[in-house]
């Protein structure tokens, strides 16, 4: 299969490389894309050198399939004109995620409202991906009416600039003292929290809160359930981290929801108190899975429980979720 990926020289695009190949996609032919001034660098896939073309020269090549990651404003104008030539394009920027009628998918929770009619199928924010894959299997046995959750994100949610404004910081005898690393943030990153990811919105909260509020609602297919979140960015790069606190409308059994979540698809449970086993971003890293542990009944409100869930950004909350969709639409056989 013809595989195009825009962004491809982008923190996400390389992941999205690294995962076609992890996961053996059937790319016959990798079309990389990315802004003008990166036209004609080359990238490596399955050990060969591919050159990167424009937008219009992808389009012309005919791929069935365009992962992009190249950020809203691109996507808002290119994914309509792929899908017209009859391009599939999973889309991981929020420019189409709460549109009605564009899918939004992880394929563990909601494979199943793709059609072979849809051209464009937006791939959720990374920290809404991780919650959602830890939460529905509880929803489906126990009916969840209110979620709260703070998370702690990785710099690698920013973007490479991110990266190299935390580790300047962090080893100022190499980058920082000359201040020759761009600031990502306002603030330092290193040795700080900045409760703050992306912009404000009129209602104090950020973009990021509200992104978690409304395509929770949207991939779980149920408006009920009610969340409020609190985002925050911390000096870390393994992955993303939330604290999950849950109410459900049944009473539970603790037992059976390690049980659910062990053996929920994408879940790995990691969560022995006894040996200090919970999961962290220093193991999360480079993993695709969702990793659950500090399972506990809150004790100040009956029906309700903690967890603590963490996942690598990059991977499913990105590059392995999408190519997921890949997988699926491949597998129905929807791709052209
Ligand atoms: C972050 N969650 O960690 C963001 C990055 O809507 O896909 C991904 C933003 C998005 O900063």
């Amino acid at each position: 299969m013809k595989v195009a990926v825009v962004g491809a020289t982008g923190l996400v695009g390389t992941k999205m490389l690294q995962v076609l190949e992890e996961r053996n996609f059937p790319v016959s032919e990798l079309i990389p894309v990315a802004s003008e001034k990166s036209v004609g660098k080359e990238v490596i896939f399955k050990g060969k050198p591919y050159k990167v073309v424009s937008m219009q020269d992808a389009i012309a090549a005919k791929p069935q399939l365009a992962l992009f990651s190249a950020g809203g404003s691109t996507s808002l104008e290119w994914a309509p004109k792929f899908a017209e030539a009859g391009i599939t394009v999973v889309d991981n920027s929020s420019a189409w995620r709460m549109d009605p009628t564009k899918p939004l998918v992880v394929p563990e929770v909601n494979a199943d409202v793709l059609t072979p009619n849809d051209k464009i199928i937006a791939n959720p924010n990374c920290s809404t991906i991780q919650m959602v894959v830890a939460l529905n299997p509880l929803h489906k046995k126990y009916k969840i009416n209110r979620v709260v959750v703070s998370t702690y994100q990785s710099v690698t949610g920013t973007g490479k600039k991110a990266v190299d404004q935390l580790m300047g910081e962090r080893d100022q005898s190499v980058a920082g003292k000359n201040g020759d690393y761009g600031m990502a943030y306002k603030y330092q990153i290193d040795l700080n929290v900045i409760p703050q990811i992306d912009v404000f919105l009129d209602n104090g909260y950020t973009k990021e809160e509200m992104k978690m509020v409304n395509e929770t609602k949207k991939i779980m297919r149920d408006d009920s359930i009610r969340l409020t979140s609190t985002t925050v960015r911390i000096p870390v790069i393994g992955g993303h981290s939330e604290a999950v606190n849950i109410e459900f409308e049944n009473d539970f059994d603790l037992n059976d929801v390690k049980q659910l979540l062990a053996e929920a698809p994408g879940v790995v449970l990691q969560d022995e108190p006894s040996q200090q086993l919970y999961p962290m971003p220093l193991w999360a890293h480079e993993k695709d899975e969702v990793f659950v542990g500090r399972i506990r009944r809150d004790e100040s409100q009956p029906k309700a429980l903690n967890l603590w869930c963490v996942s690598d950004n990059l991977r499913k909350g990105a590059a392995t979720n999408a190519v997921q969709i890949a997988e699926y639409l491949s597998e129905k056989g929807y791709l052209g």
